[in-house]
């Protein structure tokens, strides 16, 4: 007997079965979303994909780490004070080149270098960038990450760059997110119209979209806090550490901030760090590590906050500024920022 080929119990070629889909390509869901940027010029769009591929080339450098000579220190320090490890610099050189090629960002804001690097005058685009975060994780192979955030410059292009252009407020960011070089790879990102997550297939050389308009629980039961420092923690913070535990919520601490903050936006969870006798600003970095994940968490429904202001209103007064950081569910942050509100009230 024949078959016809439009028989209706022929399964389409989207729902088939036998050759599930893999998703959109990051560059087709770029390209179809370019619309929604307020600059609709391409430029960001290009931006994304030099990130996307700068990241698929650390990921290869990331998982041969153990094979060639890449793992260990170089022996120097970066500006932040942290040893920086030979795949910290080799990882900055990466993006760097990749962007510096792409032709659209004018000024490049990293860890590793003391001030901004000059790319192409006549970009539009000013990035920030921790090319290597949670980089003490290296060498025992434990999940790190890289986060990226992207303003736009406001100085007239081909003009020089100035403190204008650098030191933006996180409210600015135009586009933000990070990379998880993890059990698998992803690329998190958002442009201000939701947060979307892309994982990388490494024999396709693609990142597909895997968690599309992802969304972070309003409450969840996970604290991820370097309790090794509780000693130095304010009274807030202690309190807040202790109603967790009187809570019995789970205690996650990676130390790779991407890692702990995907984690916690997936399944909904409370990151802090806090000001500490040892860092008494807080040590994470406000411009290259803090506001590119509150844009993303905000985006996501979620919150972030240095225990007192929003972070994405935070004055930036210099490059390597430092910052505290609560950040994740909603419901979490404001609670533990309510222990802030109740000293606040005592001491007024
Ligand atoms: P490194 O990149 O120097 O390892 O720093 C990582 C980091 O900035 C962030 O990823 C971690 O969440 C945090 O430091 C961990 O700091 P502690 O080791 O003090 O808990």
């Amino acid at each position: 007997m024949q078959r016809s080929i439009n028989n209706s119990s022929t399964p389409s070629i989207e729902s088939s079965r036998i050759a599930a889909s893999i998703g959109t390509a990051l560059d087709r869901f770029i390209k179809n979303n370019q619309a929604q940027f307020q600059y609709a010029s391409g430029e960001l769009s290009q931006l994304l994909r030099d990130i996307a591929l700068a990241s698929k080339v650390v990921n290869r450098e990331v998982n041969k780490a153990g094979l060639i000579d890449l793992m260990g220190a170089v022996g120097s320090q970066n500006m932040a004070g942290d040893e920086q490890q030979k795949l910290d610099v080799l990882a900055n050189i990466r993006f760097t080149r990749a962007l510096a090629k792409g032709g659209e960002v004018c000024a490049l804001i990293s860890e590793e270098s003391d001030s901004f690097v000059d790319l192409n005058n006549a970009g539009q685009y000013v990035i920030a960038i921790d090319p290597l975060d949670g980089s003490s994780n290296i060498d025992v192979n434990v999940s790190i990450g890289t986060i990226f955030s992207i303003y736009r410059r406001k100085s007239p292009a081909g003009t020089p760059i100035q403190d204008i252009d650098i030191l933006q407020k996180g409210s600015e960011q135009v586009a933000a997110g990070y990379v998880l070089y993890g059990s698998s790879t992803m690329l998190v990102y958002t442009t201000g119209h939701g947060v979307n997550g892309f994982t990388y297939e490494p024999t396709l050389g693609e990142y597909f979209l895997s968690h599309p308009n992802m969304k972070m629980p309003e409450d969840g039961k996970i604290y991820s806090v370097n309790e090794g420092s509780a000693n130095s923690f304010t009274e807030p913070v202690k309190a807040y550490v202790q109603f967790c535990k009187d809570q019995n919520y789970t205690a996650r601490y990676i130390g790779s901030l991407v890692a702990d903050f995907h984690r916690n936006l997936m399944k909904g969870g409370i990151y802090i760090y806090p000001a500490t006798a040892k860092d008494p600003q807080g040590k994470l970095r406000l411009m290259y590590e803090c506001n590119a994940l509150a844009f993303v968490v905000e985006q996501a429904g979620g919150m972030a906050s240095n225990g007192m202001e929003r972070i994405l209103n935070v004055r930036l007064k210099e490059l390597h500024q430092r910052t505290a950081f609560y950040v994740g569910s909603k419901n979490m942050v404001e609670k533990a920022i309510s222990y802030w509100s109740a000293v606040e009230s005592k001491t007024d």
